[in-house]
């Protein structure tokens, strides 16, 4: 293992080499190929497959800087704060997350489970393909690593030692950034506003003082509520699915933030493959049911959501004050306020923001691509401005039935 003793960055060549010298997965002789599969603005993810038996395992390493110029500026102690998580959510939901085998401070790479039979959701999503099992799987997800890695959990200081090993800084400030300022303001070159959409962007989003105000008291909950260890970048990229079975992985982006931050952008990513689907799918029937499925799938999060917190609350949570009667209802509706909120502010970010999401960009005909655009933003407006309001799954479907008939 000598080889391995100081930093670099592996070329897919490598990563054979790097599996067999860490691992005893692959047997000796057999003939191994690597390639390099991440499409990610931050990493390298190298696939290392078995041509013997094909048989494959996957090799994730941190980059000293982004692979998106200019460089973001981001510790590689990411890699670890992922490897963590990954650890402690498949503790608390088990096989809903890929299995790490190793993590290697040195070369700042981790080796884990390759996720066959599984696509990137965001693509299935993009060929209008449906999930049945999805807000089941993804809700098992959220209430058990939210509420459990929580206070209503969790001995008190030994969650604060969490907290402590959870800081995320540089991936944090990149939310902060671009998430919950640049998006509300016209002086940032990063931002990409569709040109059709330049007058409405620039009255809706930049010129709006009172959204300003609530995206800066969001910003600051965000920054300041160590509530759980959330996922913090739960979009469709984060998630490989098939019609059986759910992992949600690429949690680089972890750290005590806000619960909802984490249900509000499921949320937000099912309305963008709405939008694809209702401009892109010329079958009607086919059009409805894809639509319709997006439409279901929004509200059984958010109400399966309900349902699993209130079951892991009531099996988990031996917190004398938090059983008290009426506060499992009153930490539900900040949870619930939050959700809202994210999901208003990741919708906003993906439209006019920097990092814009294929679902959008990917709409040929120019006017329904700002269509599309002006249903996401009038819909996270909505979310933002009245997030105490949104209590279920119908509230969503009835604000993007709103924004559908503005
Ligand atoms: C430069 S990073 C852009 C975005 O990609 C990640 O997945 C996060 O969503 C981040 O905001
Ligand atoms: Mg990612």
């Amino acid at each position: 293992m000598s080889e391995y003793q100081s930093y670099f960055l592996m070329k897919p060549e490598d990563a054979p080499a790097y599996v067999q010298a860490k691992l005893n997965y692959f047997p000796e002789g057999h003939r191994l190929a690597g390639t390099e599969i991440g499409d990610g603005n931050i990493n390298y993810v190298f696939r290392v497959v078995d041509q013997d038996t094909g048989k494959s395992i996957i090799v994730k390493q941190a980059g000293l800087k982004t692979r998106i110029e200019p460089d973001l500026g981001v510790s590689t102690d990411r890699g670890r704060i992922e490897a963590k998580i990954l650890k402690i959510q498949n503790e608390f939901a088990p096989g809903l997350v890929p299995e790490i085998y190793l993590y290697d401070e040195i070369m700042c790479a981790m080796i884990m489970e390759d996720m066959v039979g599984h696509t990137m959701m965001r693509t299935g999503l993009l060929n209008h393909e449906t999930y049945p099992e999805f807000a089941d799987h993804v809700t098992t997800f959220l209430a058990n690593c939210l509420l459990r890695t929580s206070d209503l959990v969790m001995n008190h200081k030994e969650k604060k030692e969490l907290v402590k090993e959870f800081i995320n800084p540089d991936l944090c400030g990149i939310t902060e950034d671009l998430v919950f300022m640049e998006p509300y303001t016209d002086c940032f070159d990063r931002n990409h506003v569709f040109p059709p959409n330049k007058a409405f962007i620039q009255k809706e989003l930049y010129e709006d003082e009172s959204l300003r105000l609530e995206a800066a008291k969001l910003k600051f909950e965000f920054m300041n509520h160590a509530q759980a260890l959330i996922h913090g970048d739960l979009h469709t990229g984060s998630v490989f699915i098939n019609q059986e079975h759910t992992y949600i992985f690429d949690p680089e982006f972890a750290f005590y933030g806000p619960m909802g931050y984490d249900i509000g952008n499921v949320i937000a990513n099912l309305l963008f493959a709405w939008c694809n689907g209702d401009a892109e799918i010329e079958e009607p029937e086919k059009r409805e049911e894809f639509c319709t499925w997006c439409l279901d799938a929004i509200a059984d999060t958010v109400d399966l959501f309900v349902q699993k917190y209130d079951s892991v609350y009531d099996e988990y949570s031996t917190e004398l004050m938090a059983r008290t009667p009426g506060f499992k209802a009153w930490y539900l509706s900040g949870i619930l306020a939050d959700t809202a909120g994210a999901a208003g502010t990741e919708g906003i970010r993906r439209i006019d923001g920097m990092a814009n999401v294929k679902d959008i960009t990917s709409i040929s005909d120019e006017s329904k691509r700002a269509r599309a655009e002006r249903i996401v933003v009038t819909f996270a407006k909505d979310c933002i401005m009245n997030r105490e309001s949104f209590i279920c799954g119908a509230d969503y479907v009835a604000a993007i039935q709103r924004a559908v008939e503005k």
